[in-house]
């Protein structure tokens, strides 16, 4: 089994990271920044788990080994490009943000053949600035889902068919599974990248609106917003030959915003902190597929620029 290879410093990478130590799976850090890196991760049980150091630069890599960009879809491309040079061996990349654009990205650097997963993750994890540097917590425990958009169609059903075809992309899962648990074979990963995305379409700009915690959405005065929102999604997704319909997408926002009720969605927590928000590539992204066939999506429309205009 090769060695997982986590590029930047995030909170879900440093997850990932620590529960690779834990679980004694070789690993290696790459953060853009060394000097932000988390260098301990704190369990829900009150233990502690100390990283390893990490790498100051990319290396050549095997074919066994995995790459995983658990970035932001916006700082995937100056990384991705970072890497190229290193990955002549082909190793798998994994990439894991929110929304879409991804792939898009990967495809364009590494070509429509490379070894790639895509994955999604509910774990939650957050970054802590303490008197002894950066710390990671986990928050949630959740699960992964993850797929394979570069073999090709009709894709493998379940992973042992995956692993007939291409063992490479089963082994990289198989590790990624050993590191940090569970992780799931989608044989239709775009369809689950959709489903969160439609998650993230209406958690994530009213959360970071209207200053509210992720169970606040639910609330009476934001059902016209999330009904629009959930409407334009599907009429977009389907266009596009995914199959959804717009009470299930409603339904499943609200379980979600139920489950992750007290939380802060990651929009929050970006504009709290004046970073880049992912609206781009959530609503965003919505817009541009809705562009590109003809579709009015006046709700999505409006929230990339309400987003937009906050001040960070
Ligand atoms: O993924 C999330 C995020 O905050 O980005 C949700 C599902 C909304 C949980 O907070």
């Amino acid at each position: 089994m090769g060695k997982l290879n986590i590029v930047g410093g995030g909170a879900i990478g440093s997850l990932i990271a620590a529960s690779a130590q834990k679980n004694g799976v070789p690993y290696d850090c790459y953060p853009r920044d060394m000097k932000t890196m988390p260098s301990c991760a704190h369990w829900q049980n009150g233990q502690t788990t100390a990283l390893k150091p990490a790498k100051p630069s990319p290396i050549v890599l095997p074919k066994s080994d995995v790459l995983i960009f658990p970035l932001k879809v916006y700082q995937l491309k100056a990384a991705l490009m970072q890497w190229l040079p290193y990955l002549t061996q082909q190793p798998t990349v994994v990439l894991l943000h929110n929304g879409m654009g991804g792939l898009e990205v990967a495809r364009d650097l590494l070509g429509g053949d490379y070894p790639l997963l895509l994955a999604t993750t509910s774990h939650g994890a957050l970054k802590v600035s303490t008197s002894n540097g950066f710390h990671v917590k986990y928050t949630g425990v959740g699960a992964t889902q993850i797929g394979a958009p570069n073999v090709n169609k009709p894709s493998p059903q379940t992973l042992t068919d995956l692993s007939q075809i291409v063992p490479q992309l089963a082994s990289a899962i198989a590790t990624l599974d050993n590191a940090l648990p569970p992780v799931q074979y989608q044989s239709n990963i775009l369809k689950a990248l959709w489903t969160k995305l439609s998650v993230n379409a209406v958690i994530n700009p009213l959360t970071a609106l209207h200053n509210i915690q992720n169970k606040h959405i639910a609330k009476p005065e934001f059902e016209q917003s999330r009904i629009a929102i959930c409407d334009e999604f599907t009429q977009v997704a389907n266009a596009y030959g995914l199959d959804f319909d717009a009470l299930s997408v409603h339904e499943n926002v609200l379980s979600v915003a139920k489950a992750t009720g007290e939380n802060y969605s990651s929009m929050h927590q970006d504009v709290a902190h004046g970073r880049q928000t992912e609206i781009d590539a959530i609503n965003g992204y919505i817009v541009d597929m809705a562009t590109k066939k003809g579709i009015p999506v006046p709700e999505n429309t409006l929230l990339v620029e309400r987003v937009k205009a906050l001040k960070l």
